[in-house]
């Protein structure tokens, strides 16, 4: 039985809770694996509970060890929402069956490219960015050192940028696999595979996390970084002396991705989250956190800031190929094997 204090407080709660408007009310739980910056997963995150009342338990994680995560926890899944990081290790996600087909309403406000990964995976992914790959180079100090500024992949290569330049490490970061499956297609393998391991000489670190090089040429700390571009702009708008290069060869890109786990435990808020992470409104946030990136919403603004595809030469990355579990293994194995493994 219930004493009359505690009942009087139980009747002033759900009084409480009835006048509350909907979004502030806890409407349940959400646990998303965000795989962009942390300074975006955070506001992202406020302003979905702000907008809905859902609790949110975030983990930030780079693309690769986050595919990791959830292949482990496959058999008692404990995410319910992946929100971005590159669009390959989704697409093999999809492809392993670990994540579920939703068609959301909000499909038809997006372009094309993003509703073309979408497509491409029976509706288990679907494209929220788009960002060009490249790589930024610490302006001061190249000047202090008196080397040209390099422009093209084979200048990083060069002997003038031994232990000069840093890159993530492909088995957990998206950025670094788009690269090895970018230069495959630019180059061709055998050839893509003679350049990596000349620029195995240039690396002084393979980092986790793909932005950290556009954050250590930022400070000096390296030479040159290989990034999406737009991570070095987060760089260059905080002031850094940082130059930005879209390869003279030619680059590939990135489609960041979001996915529904599968055996989500909370699939009506997951799905909340999807249709909302895809409107405009929820896009406009990545400026406030500095994350320059293309919004794959119509509607949504670009950041002026934004490196556009039009000015830089570009591939025509076929993620189909590339984001395939078979490929995308073996290119990270091979990669193990030749490049890693040897001496610099
Ligand atoms: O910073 C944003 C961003 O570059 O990070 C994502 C990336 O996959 C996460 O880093 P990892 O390379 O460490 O996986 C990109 O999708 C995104 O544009």
């Amino acid at each position: 039985m219930k004493t009359p204090r505690r009942l009087i407080g139980a009747l002033f709660a759900g009084a409480l809770a009835a006048l509350l408007p909907d979004a502030a009310r806890a409407q349940g739980n959400l646990t998303v694996y965000c795989s962009v910056q942390e300074e975006w997963c955070r506001p992202m995150m406020a302003a979905f509970e702000r907008a809905t009342g859902i609790r949110v338990a975030m983990t930030r994680r780079s693309s690769g060890e986050t595919m990791t995560q959830i292949r482990a926890e496959a058999q008692n899944p404990r995410g319910d929402v992946w929100w971005g990081g590159t669009g390959d290790p989704h697409m093999q996600a999809a492809q392993e069956n670990l994540t579920v087909e939703y068609r959301s309403p909000m499909l038809d406000q997006l372009h094309d490219w993003a509703v073309s990964q979408a497509r491409q995976t029976g509706f288990r992914t679907v494209g929220i960015y788009a960002g060009a790959l490249g790589f930024s180079f610490n302006a001061t100090e190249l000047q202090r050192r008196r080397i040209a500024a390099p422009r093209c992949w084979a200048d990083i290569a060069q002997p003038a940028f031994r232990g000069e330049v840093q890159v993530a490490d492909p088995n957990t970061s998206g950025t670094a696999y788009t690269m090895l499956a970018t230069l495959v297609q630019l180059m061709g393998e055998e050839p893509a595979f003679t350049y990596l391991r000349a620029l195995h000489r240039n690396v002084n670190q393979y980092t986790r996390s793909g932005a950290a090089p556009a954050r250590a040429v930022a400070t000096g700390e390296t030479l040159v970084g290989i990034t999406f571009l737009h991570d070095a702009v987060t760089q260059k708008v905080n002031g850094a002396p940082v130059e930005i290069v879209g390869p003279c060869e030619g680059t590939g890109y990135e489609i960041g991705s979001m996915s529904i786990i599968r055996g989500a435990r909370n699939m009506e808020q997951a799905r909340r989250f999807y249709d909302w992470a895809l409107s405009a409104e929820a896009q406009a946030i990545a400026v406030q956190a500095q994350a320059y990136q293309l919004p794959s919403n119509r509607n949504a603004p670009i950041p002026p800031q934004a490196p556009r595809f039009e000015n830089i030469r570009m591939i025509d990355y076929d993620f189909a190929r590339w984001g395939s579990a078979e490929e995308r293994t073996r290119l990270i194995t091979r990669w193990e094997r030749e490049v890693r493994a040897g001496s610099r």
